[in-house]
């Protein structure tokens, strides 16, 4: 019996005949035109760029017989969320010049520009280049940005996650010259990342010449990495396809109980793709993470799905052959056995907002940023406070997976300064806004997102306006739980596993063809810490009728609770929402 094999997708093919992701993109990143061609789209998303258009502005240019409003999105890969100084200011400035103003910190420590004419494209990633930051493999069927504990503190087990993640991002960057080649004109700076790739892989017979790890087709889809502390998963590590969870002894990291297959995408019509969270592979030692994580992910190469893309992300080969089965192939490809995980659990996270020591005298300071977004508003002034706070002190610091901002290395005697310039751009500190509000994110949505159904990040601070009332009149002020919206299913503020997930369900038209917010569901029972998965409580919940949807289960919750659960703890017990989990699957046991 012959055994059909399916046909590759159109992406796949592109992607090997891109010469290592060249394509067309040298000509067209400086042709003058005002987009991409859909092919050089596909690759452009490995250099760290979306092709995008103001969705605002769809309907009223259809109208008048215009094209679509072009611009790119462009990403900069910032492994654990780090900058310096010098780093802010030129992020900041690149957003006045050749974006549209703001900068929006990701879910996954990075800094997005929206906006960027595509003839401004070149000049913005060759000046983050110069300045030591990349947008190389932000995007695309890669190692994506490596997430890392953002939080400054001076101990060795701080140190020692940054010295495995940094090792992680540079031995997984993808090789091949044509980024150089078509944003720097061949010029190849060095130490944009940390380590000189070349010491870091040792080739074997089979890989390929130009990308040993990767091959000339890349990864069946994108791959993700988050590492964190059992006390503090701060980075939600096992929504990614990687987790390292570190095991500690004395404050030393000994070495990584290694998890895989999380991921949040989801399509709700089909009942094949769903949200995972990651499931524990094995335990490795510092000294053979790097080597058992390149078996990890050649294996994936190998097997993840190339001819659907919606069911290409390693989550699923986990689902379809069992844990088991993909440990056996791993240690296949690795040619001897690995350790069992040791099976340490999460039992906390930290967001690092407020005020902290780092463990050397100075402090940390971490400033919310609402749904991420740094740019000035009429009476707001972020953009203006966080760059004053880094010029007159010359911080530098971290972006937190909560889409907020860390600064580092504060002296005692600046503390007060740097909360006069907060309060005189009316910025507030963590210990001002809402628990609601500080541990609540929405993606971007519209009207940016090519793929938004609803309103996201423009429609959740009217709503939490709505929901801290209620939680004010139930007295339920001093509650801490995870609210993350989304204006479609694919999970880009993992709203899987949060306490209170809204997913954009279906669009809003108002007459005039702008953007509403429409249809949500509203899942419930994840929890803060992220080791849980929530369940559908409700399909299609008009916006308006969200927080009195959101009322009665906070009130059974406020009479109800026992042994100070929290929300998403009750919402599992009571069984609140027994329906089906996201996506509409049962999850295979673990
Ligand atoms: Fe995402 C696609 C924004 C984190 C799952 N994501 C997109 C795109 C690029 C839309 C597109 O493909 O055309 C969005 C750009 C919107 C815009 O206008 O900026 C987008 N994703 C974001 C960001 C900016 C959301 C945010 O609020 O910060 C995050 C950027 C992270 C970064 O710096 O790299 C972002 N995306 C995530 C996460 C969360 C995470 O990784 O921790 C997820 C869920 C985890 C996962 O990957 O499963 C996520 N994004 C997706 C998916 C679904 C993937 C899937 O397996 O089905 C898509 C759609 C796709 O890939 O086809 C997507
Ligand atoms: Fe766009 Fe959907 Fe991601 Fe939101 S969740 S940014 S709407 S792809």
């Amino acid at each position: 019996m012959s055994t059909v094999v399916p046909k590759p997708s159109k992406i796949e093919g592109i992607k090997l005949a891109s010469e290592y992701l060249k394509g067309s993109l040298l000509d067209e990143s400086t042709n003058g035109l005002d987009h991409f061609t859909d092919d050089a789209g596909i690759l452009l998303k490995f250099h760290g760029s979306y092709q995008q258009d103001d969705r605002d502005l769809r309907t009223q240019r259809k109208k008048q017989g215009l094209d679509k409003a072009h611009s790119v999105m462009v990403r900069v890969r910032m492994p654990g969320g780090r900058f310096t100084a010098a780093q802010y200011r030129l992020l900041d400035n690149l957003a006045g010049d050749l974006g549209n103003g703001s900068l929006r910190v990701t879910t996954r420590q990075e800094i997005q520009y929206h906006g960027v004419p595509k003839t401004s494209m070149k000049m913005l990633v060759s000046t983050l280049n110069r300045s030591l930051l990349t947008t190389l493999a932000a995007c695309g069927d890669v190692e994506r940005n490596v997430l890392g504990c953002p939080a400054p503190i001076k101990d060795n087990r701080h140190a020692q996650m940054r010295e495995d993640l940094m090792a992680f991002a540079a031995h997984f960057a993808p090789r091949s010259s044509s980024y150089w080649d078509i944003w720097l004109d061949g010029e190849k700076l060095e130490g944009f990342l940390p380590e000189d790739l070349s010491l870091l892989h040792v080739p074997t017979a089979g890989d390929d010449p130009v990308e040993p790890i990767y091959g000339k087709s890349y990864l069946p889809r994108k791959f993700k990495t988050g590492f964190a502390f059992p006390d503090d998963n701060c980075t939600d590590m096992m929504a990614n396809d990687l987790g390292f969870l570190a095991i500690l002894s004395d404050g030393e990291i000994l070495g990584w109980d290694i998890y895989v297959g999380g991921g949040m995408g989801t399509t709700p019509s089909s009942k094949r793709t769903f949200p995972a969270l990651g499931v524990a592979l094995c335990y490795a030692t510092r000294a053979d993470f790097l080597k058992i994580s390149e078996a990890i992910i050649k294996v994936y190469r190998d097997f993840g799905d190339r001819s659907d893309r919606k069911r290409a992300r390693l989550k699923y080969i986990i689902a379809d052959w069992g844990v088991d089965a993909f440990r056996a192939k791993v240690e296949e490809y690795l040619g001897h056995s690995i350790f069992a995980p040791t099976a340490t659990a999460i039992t906390s996270v930290d967001d690092h907002l407020g005020w902290h020591k780092q463990g050397d005298g100075k402090w940390f300071l971490g400033v919310p940023i609402e749904n991420g977004r740094i740019k000035n508003d009429d009476g707001l002034q972020l953009k203006t406070g966080l760059r004053a706070i880094v010029d007159q002190f010359d911080l530098g610091g971290a972006f937190t997976c909560q889409q907020s901002i860390l600064f580092s290395e504060i002296q005692e005697s600046d503390k007060a300064a740097i909360e006069k310039i907060l309060e005189d751009h009316h910025i507030a500190r963590a210990d001002q806004i809402s628990s609601v509000r500080r541990w609540s994110m929405a993606c971007p949505a519209m009207p940016t997102c090519g793929l938004a159904v609803t309103e996201a990040e423009r429609a959740l601070p009217e709503l939490l306006d709505q929901i801290e009332a209620v939680v004010a009149k139930l007295g339920l002020e001093n509650e801490a739980f995870t609210i993350r919206m989304t204006g479609c299913p694919n999970g880009c503020a993992r709203p899987y596993n949060s306490d209170i997930g809204l997913v954009g369900r279906s669009a809003g038209r108002s007459e005039d063809g702008s953007s509403v917010p429409g249809t949500y569901t509203i899942f419930l029972g994840g929890r803060l810490i992220g080791d849980r998965l929530n369940r559908i409580y409700k399909d299609y919940v008009p916006f308006d009728q969200i927080p009195s949807e959101l009322e009665i289960v906070l009130t059974r919750f406020r009479n109800e609770r026992e042994n100070g659960e929290s929300f998403g703890e009750f919402c599992f017990r009571i069984q609140i929402a027994a329906g089906e989990v996201a996506g509409g699957v049962e999850l295979p046991p673990e």
